[in-house]
């Protein structure tokens, strides 16, 4: 009984790690303390994974051509994303900003995981035409009326790439996400690559359920986001001020 009750641990230990490096969940910590200004400094304790350049339907030469590392963390108002884009030539303007560089997340906030978009569902589009834009109104675009449900984001340029530092509100017309120990949402990254102004180069993809690129009709594929209780390393969200940035 003994030796089967190690074996089942070694089992359920070898799964969680699994799970936690695989492309299926992310663990966001709550309540943090993020000011959206395009340095993440005090993203430091949050867990970045890495979406190399070879994972997505459109894969890269390169990491320095196209790859991403991203983090998420929440107080009780905002969900944070924080995209760190690797990208060799930078590209914005054309007629969709999915045909140029941006970044997609994905938020399925009932976790149906249905096969078509419901209410609760969105794709939240972010460009690079954001660069160096207003951060409490930055262009959104994607389905579902993303647009209109007060993303706010500070998008800034870095040497080899640019950056995303989202806040996408809890409540708002589309849902009401209430943060707790182990609730978990609909979640997904993807990232849109031009590198010469005709059109999308390279699609780069985090959840493992979306091989097809779907996610922009078919919540699904998202992988899931679980919130969990802040670790030592993130700084609390305090008084739930949020002190917003400007870009000089
Ligand atoms: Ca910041
Ligand atoms: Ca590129
Ligand atoms: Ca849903
Ligand atoms: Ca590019």
């Amino acid at each position: 009984m003994k030796r089967y009750s190690v074996f089942l641990a070694l089992v359920l230990t070898f799964f969680v790690v699994t799970v936690a490096f695989a492309g299926t969940n992310y663990n966001a910590q709550f309540p943090a303390k993020v000011t959206l200004d395009g340095n993440l400094n005090e993203w430091g304790g949050a867990e970045f994974i890495l979406v190399p350049h070879d994972k997505g339907t459109g894969p890269a030469p390169s990491d320095a051509d196209a790859s991403l590392k991203f983090a998420v963390l929440a107080d009780d108002k905002w969900l944070y994303v924080a995209i760190d884009v690797t990208d060799d030539v930078i590209i914005s303007g054309e007629t969709d900003d999915w045909q140029d560089d941006s970044v997609e997340v994905y938020i399925d906030a009932n976790h149906a995981r249905t096969e078509t978009y419901e209410d609760d569902d969105a794709q939240i589009t972010i460009g690079a035409a954001s660069i160096g834009g207003n951060i409490q109104k930055p262009k959104i675009t994607g389905s579902t009326g993303a647009a209109d449900i007060g993303v706010q984001a500070a998008v800034v340029k870095k040497t080899g790439g640019w950056i995303v530092e989202s806040a996408i509100p809890l409540k708002c017309t589309k849902w009401d996400i209430k943060p707790a120990v182990g609730k978990v949402i609909g979640f997904n990254v993807h990232f849109n690559d031009d590198d010469d102004g005709t059109g999308r180069d390279h699609k780069l993809i985090w959840s493992d359920r979306d091989t097809d690129d779907a996610s922009w009709n078919n919540p699904a594929r998202f992988g899931d986001l679980t919130f969990i209780a802040l670790l030592t390393a993130v700084q609390p969200s305090g008084k739930l001020a949020t002190t917003w940035g400007s870009i000089k």
